[in-house]
């Protein structure tokens, strides 16, 4: 994306230069809207199959993704498509799978729970629950043996606590000195349930129990979540693997269609007021740059989705011919 006007490259002490907030606010802004608009594609049947959207959490996928280098390589969950945009899958081809078409990153096969691109080092997303840890474990395996210097991250929901895979990746993480970082998206729910009423531990003390060191982060707060995690994804790279927990906030219901009876007015009123672009906004005015002087980047980050749209909806769907590959038996 090209840069916007000039701006002050003011810092508050030990913050981020507005230069590099004002590029992390953009990264959340185009994974606001690029889910909103995937919320409508979906409201109107273009996209197959059920749909999460992470709105309220983009300050995790952008404040990590922005810690991470190109070889580094990330597994995220069923809310997945802020952690694949933060690692820089291609826009159209994003979106060209999401609506199944044979363009698509997965050639359309995939859609929402499993937009990969290996190319990237962008694992998966998984509509298994805490699967995406054991899959970046092995890929920090593959790190450590082939010294790539690079680290594995895994994105991972407070509901998958509870799940074995997470345990046993803990443990193997921690024993083998893996280059590796889980990072939690503690949203306080797992599907129409608080969590609070699944778990019987903290990830703080299942952290101490696998002897990893845990930090814990306002993850609706994107300058925070950048400096947490570029600490902890250098300690990772230097073999010392770290857990870290963001709270954050779920905006939406736990699928697109979910009528929320769930849920109170006040958690809605409370989470408007931890908005992540609305902080990052507050925090850009601080240092001198005023709400106005952002819209030129939301104006082409609307541009690039809307074309990124009309060629997913002029892509072909995959053909009969398309429908034995990949298969083997
Ligand atoms: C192994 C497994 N168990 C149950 C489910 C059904 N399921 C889908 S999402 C979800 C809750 C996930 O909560 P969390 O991990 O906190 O992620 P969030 O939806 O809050 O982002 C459950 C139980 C599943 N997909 N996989
Ligand atoms: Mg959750």
């Amino acid at each position: 994306m090209k840069q916007g006007p000039a701006v002050p490259s003011r810092a508050r002490s030990n913050g981020l230069p507005a230069r590099e907030l004002r590029a992390l606010y953009g990264r959340m802004l185009l994974i606001r809207r690029v889910e909103e608009q995937l919320g409508r594609l979906f409201a109107d049947g273009e996209i197959p199959g059920f749909i999460h959207l992470s709105i309220g959490q983009e300050a995790v996928a952008a404040g990590v993704g922005a810690a991470l280098e190109p070889r580094d390589t990330a597994a995220s969950t069923h809310r997945g498509h802020g952690h694949a945009i933060a690692k820089g899958v291609d826009l159209d081809r994003f979106f060209l799978e999401l609506l199944g078409k044979q363009d698509g990153l997965c050639r359309g096969r995939g859609g929402s729970m499993h937009v990969a691109d290996l190319s990237i080092g962008m694992l998966g997303a998984n509509g298994i629950v805490g699967a995406g840890l054991p899959i970046a474990v092995g890929s920090a395996i593959a790190h450590q043996v082939r010294k790539t210097g690079a680290v594995a991250v895994a994105f991972f929901g407070d509901g998958a606590l509870a799940e074995g895979a997470v345990h046993e990746s803990l443990n193997l993480a921690a024993l083998w000195k893996l280059p590796f970082l889980a990072v939690c998206e503690n949203n306080g729910w797992g599907e129409f349930s608080p969590t609070d009423r699944q778990l019987a531990a903290t990830l703080e003390g299942l952290a101490a129990a696998y002897n990893l060191p845990w930090t814990d982060v306002d993850g609706n707060d994107v300058e925070a979540v950048t400096l947490a995690a570029r600490h902890v994804v250098a300690e990772a790279r230097a073999g010392r693997p770290q857990v870290l927990e963001c709270r954050t906030t779920r905006v939406r219901g736990h699928f697109e269609g979910d009528p929320q009876k769930y849920r109170s007015t006040e958690e809605a009123s409370a989470m408007a007021a931890r908005d992540p672009l609305a902080i990052a906004v507050k925090a850009l005015a601080a240092l001198g740059v005023g709400e106005a002087s952002l819209q030129p980047e939301a104006a082409e980050i609307d541009a690039r989705i809307a074309a990124a749209v009309a060629r997913a909806r002029a892509g072909a769907l995959p053909g009969m011919a398309q429908a034995r590959a990949g298969v083997y038996a």
